[in-house]
């Protein structure tokens, strides 16, 4: 069976965990609070089309914040885990947008996962939500195809993925309509084989990745510049230095053995992922609670 691995990301409040709902069948909250700088997702569980098993990973967006301290030490360890759900690739990029004015966040957001993240070797495709109000659906996106020249879009999908509410009647089969067109989309543009980011057969480690890759997001988040990874700093240090907490940077580093220089990009360790997923909620909810500790 081909397996489809889809990474989701656009700015938030576009529509990004509504869209995935829709495809996956899946009821996920579409409002959450998270503030801050943050690479966090969500991998939702496989699901068949066709003779296809697709993977869809959420994620929270870029630019939640800009108000209140930066949390660099939950965001780290949530580009950690997404990089550790990574791992296998992607076979195709899906940008949410809405149908409205292009944003400097949608340049951004493009810019890291297209082009800096993935480095152009994913095919993108957009899908732009709020098009219910378009008679036909496909009219904004026809009015404003020439917007989208300059990025490398496959395809602009034209949706809508509203619900509940007085007009939920209205919606529905406007969910069902985007969802059949943009299976067809990933379908006809994800790559026959995901894309590796790092690993064996690409140009990068897992730690040359998270270099890379973090430090971007330093620039994305307008941080300070002594946020980024320094040369020959091991991610231990990394962590250890953002304020990571030493039982989940401890953890990260035993469960994802490419953390460990030495190690280079040796083969994943089973169960790896599962296991930072635990540390990330652990830090979270430190976060959430309030009871943060320099421990
Ligand atoms: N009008 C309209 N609202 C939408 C559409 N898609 C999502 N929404 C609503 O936009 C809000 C934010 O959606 P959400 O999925 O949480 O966006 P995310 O932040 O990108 O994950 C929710 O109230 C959704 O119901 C759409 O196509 N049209
Ligand atoms: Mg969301």
């Amino acid at each position: 069976m081909k397996n489809i691995r889809v990474l989701v990301f656009g700015a938030t409040g576009t529509g990004k965990t509504s869209l995935c709902n829709t495809l996956t069948g899946k009821a996920r909250p579409t409002d959450n609070g998270a503030r801050g700088i943050t690479a966090k997702s969500h991998l939702y569980p496989p699901f068949r089309n066709g003779d296809c098993r697709i993977e869809i990973i959420d994620t929270v967006g870029l630019h939640e914040s800009s108000h209140g301290t930066v949390p660099a030490e939950q965001a780290v360890v949530e580009l950690i885990d997404l990089l550790e759900k990574a791992r296998d690739g992607f076979s195709l990029l899906l940008h949410v947008t809405r149908a409205s004015r292009i944003t400097k966040e949608h340049d951004e957001d493009y810019s890291f996962f297209v082009e800096k993240m993935t480095q152009g070797n994913i095919p993108v495709i957009l899908a732009v939500t709020g098009c219910e109000n378009e008679h036909p659906m496909t009219s904004w996106v026809d009015r404003n195809q020439a917007a989208f020249t300059r990025f490398a879009y496959k395809e602009l999908v034209p949706t809508c993925f509203a619900s509940g509410g007085p007009m939920e009647a209205f919606f529905a089969p406007l969910r069902l309509q985007s969802r059949e067109h943009l299976l067809v989309s990933i379908m006809q543009n994800a790559l026959v084989e995901p894309g590796k980011i790092y690993g064996a057969g690409t140009s990068s480690s897992f730690n040359e990745a998270l270099t890379r890759i973090w430090n971007e997001l330093v620039t994305v988040a307008g941080l300070p510049d002594k946020y980024r990874r320094q040369v020959n700093e091991s991610a231990y240090a990394l962590m250890k230095r953002l304020g990571v907490p030493q039982a989940i940077a401890d953890g990260a580093i035993k469960h994802i053995p490419d953390l460990l220089e030495e190690l280079g990009n040796k083969t994943p360790v089973p169960g790896g992922g599962k296991l930072l997923r635990k540390l990330s909620e652990l830090l979270l909810n430190r976060f959430s609670t309030g009871t943060r500790k320099n421990d």
